[in-house]
């Protein structure tokens, strides 16, 4: 049963690995099983298959898988077109389940993209609606108007949410790209049949959801036009709507409740009280993604406009969010995804120190209070990507970013936002996994569909594992350390010197045991002196990314650039 207390489950000291199939690997050509999709430049599942071990040996306890169902990819998989079967090029139905009996095999879960506050519009349903036939009149969210339309929402991806369908002769909302109609969730049957898909799932020995913009599936009543906004307008009419919280209870009863499984809801714009309202005690799912950190450099009208971000701003969306949440709720951690430019290049230094400072954020995300989600490639400190020309961009959000600019008269051309399209685009985190120092980073034999990185000769897996100091063995002994020390899973989260603005210091205190983490986020040394009020009976060093020297006491310590290091106080 998925949890609606505070009681212990399967995943209290669980670090989950996200996986983008599309560029995690592609399976070799000599794999008989795969021999169409092998070598075609798409990742695929044989090649997930092919790296069940490497899984297993980082120590994950967890797989989420982004969405392998059948779509036409215009945003890769978020368009979904069949919800029960896979895509083609990723591989059939047998090979999921192969996939889904080798990790379980290795004591590994597997978690699903659920995608369901819209389809593709190659959806059957959508193809139906649009035709009006029964039962699907209303699965999509139609409205007919004379003069442009109904409303002035704006899509996630830029211009109106409407778009005007000639075979129904009327428009449909789509809050991301027109080819995502979103589904009409006041309708009971659609409501059923996600429940029914969902249960399809589950039954199939799936260990849990992460459940995509599920906080956008309900909108205000009688759509009113938004405040004119800069950013996205509308969206106080679809993000935590009305009745966000009654159908994920109505979910939760209908199919959760009947399976142990991990539910972790992703939810843009929501705050502190909203989560706890969707996953505290008395809530239906178990955790959330939440954005703020992720907003931290990004422009207030414009996303994409940039800036510096400070620590003491970091520090304080991530207290907000550990203290919030305690003891009621738990944190979903995440640095980067497949939505999010590479965390070592944004919130580290991928030049000078990628190594130490890949080690820190990792350190930072396994050393808070709930679950750490490592994205594929974060393990070896893979790093933003040095695009070259508009051509090689192939996501929906970075290319409609980058039409809408140059429709501007201030922009002349791709020169002039090209820093921030390099910075900020989804195709950073998408270039294939680098697993070794041969063509193509190993990801293929054959051309990759989207750029590899050129750095893949010196950061790869093959090498990162054959140096025992490398990001890939760090992130080892993190993921032990969770498994190991409850006071990191469970013990309370208490800030240390909020206006350092290098260090940051935090305390977790468990029940018998304190820990102390210290990070400095700074290519300087910096000091660091323990607050006279934190007692230090008999430190142990658990964790550093730099050698120390054992007789260094935590209360007062000269860092490094980038150093991090872990103590327990007791
Ligand atoms: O992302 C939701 C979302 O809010 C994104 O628009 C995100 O803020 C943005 O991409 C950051 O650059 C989810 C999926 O994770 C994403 O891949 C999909 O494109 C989107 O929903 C639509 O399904």
């Amino acid at each position: 049963m998925t949890s609606t207390s505070n009681a212990p489950t399967w995943w209290d000291d669980a670090v989950v690995y996200q996986i983008y199939p599309r560029s995690f690997n592609d399976s070799t050509p000599d794999d008989a099983t795969a021999d169409a999709i092998a070598g075609d430049g798409v990742g695929d599942i044989p090649g997930i298959v092919e790296k069940l071990d490497y899984i297993a040996d980082l120590g994950v306890d967890v797989v989420w898988l982004t969405p392998v169902y059948d779509s036409p990819l215009n945003d890769y998989g978020y368009d979904v077109r069949d919800y029960r079967s896979t895509l083609d090029e990723f591989g059939t139905m047998r090979d999921w389940e192969r996939l889904r009996d080798g990790l379980h095999e290795r004591d590994v879960r597997l978690i699903m993209d659920l995608v369901v506050n819209h389809t593709s519009s190659e959806h059957e349903w959508f193809e139906r609606s649009r035709r009006k036939e029964d039962p699907y009149i209303d699965y999509y969210v139609w409205r007919e108007s004379d003069d442009g339309p109904p409303n002035n929402w704006d899509s996630l991806f830029g211009g109106p949410a409407w778009t005007y369908d000639e075979v129904r002769g009327a428009y449909y909302l789509h809050l991301f790209d027109e080819t995502q109609p979103d589904l009409n969730w006041t309708n009971p049957a659609v409501r059923e049949d996600v429940y029914e898909m969902m249960r399809w799932w589950l039954d199939k020995d799936v260990d849990g959801f992460r459940m995509d913009v599920i906080n956008f599936i309900s909108k205000t009543d009688g759509l009113p036009d938004g405040h004119p906004s800069e950013v996205v307008t509308g969206s106080e009419h679809f993000i935590n709507g009305p009745h966000v919280e009654e159908y994920l209870w109505e979910m939760h009863d209908e199919v959760l409740a009947d399976y142990d499984v991990l539910t972790v809801g992703e939810m843009p714009g929501i705050s502190v009280e909203d989560a706890l309202a969707y996953a505290g005690t008395d809530a239906p799912l178990d955790m959330v993604f939440h954005f703020e950190h992720m907003r931290l450099d990004e422009g207030e009208a414009d996303p994409w406009n940039f800036s510096d971000w400070k620590l003491t701003d970091l520090k304080e969306t991530f207290t907000l969010w550990q203290e919030g949440l305690y003891p009621d709720g738990w944190n979903a951690l995440y640095l980067n995804n497949h939505d999010q430019p590479r965390m070592v290049s944004r919130f580290g230094d991928d030049e000078a120190y990628r190594v130490e400072s890949a080690k820190l954020l990792g350190t930072l995300l396994h050393t808070l209070r709930g679950t750490p989600f490592v994205y594929q490639g974060e393990e070896i400190g893979m790093t933003n990507v040095p695009f070259e020309s508009v051509d090689e961009f192939t996501d929906v959000e970075t290319i409609r970013y980058v039409e809408r600019m140059l429709e501007r008269d201030d922009v002349e051309n791709f020169d002039d936002i090209g820093d921030a399209v390099r910075y900020g685009s989804r195709d950073n985190a998408r270039t294939p996994v680098q697993w070794n120092d041969s063509a193509n980073a190993g990801f293929t034999t054959g051309e990759p569909w989207l750029t590899v990185n050129p750095n893949y000769t010196e950061i790869n897996v093959e090498s990162a594992r054959a140096d025992t100091d490398s990001v890939w063995h760090y992130y080892r002994r993190l993921i032990d350390l969770r498994h190991d020390h409850d006071v990191l899973v469970s013990g309370r989260y208490e800030l240390l010197l909020p206006d350092h603005p290098e260090i940051y210091a935090y305390l977790r205190r468990g029940e018998e045991q304190r820990a102390l983490v210290v990070l400095n986020f700074s290519t300087e040394p910096s000091r660091f002196e323990l607050p006279e009020e934190v007692s230090v009976d008999d430190p142990t060093l658990l964790l550093a990314n730099y050698d120390v020297d054992a007789q260094d006491s935590p209360a007062g310590v000269r860092l490094r650039p980038y150093e991090a290091r872990v103590y327990l106080l007791d």
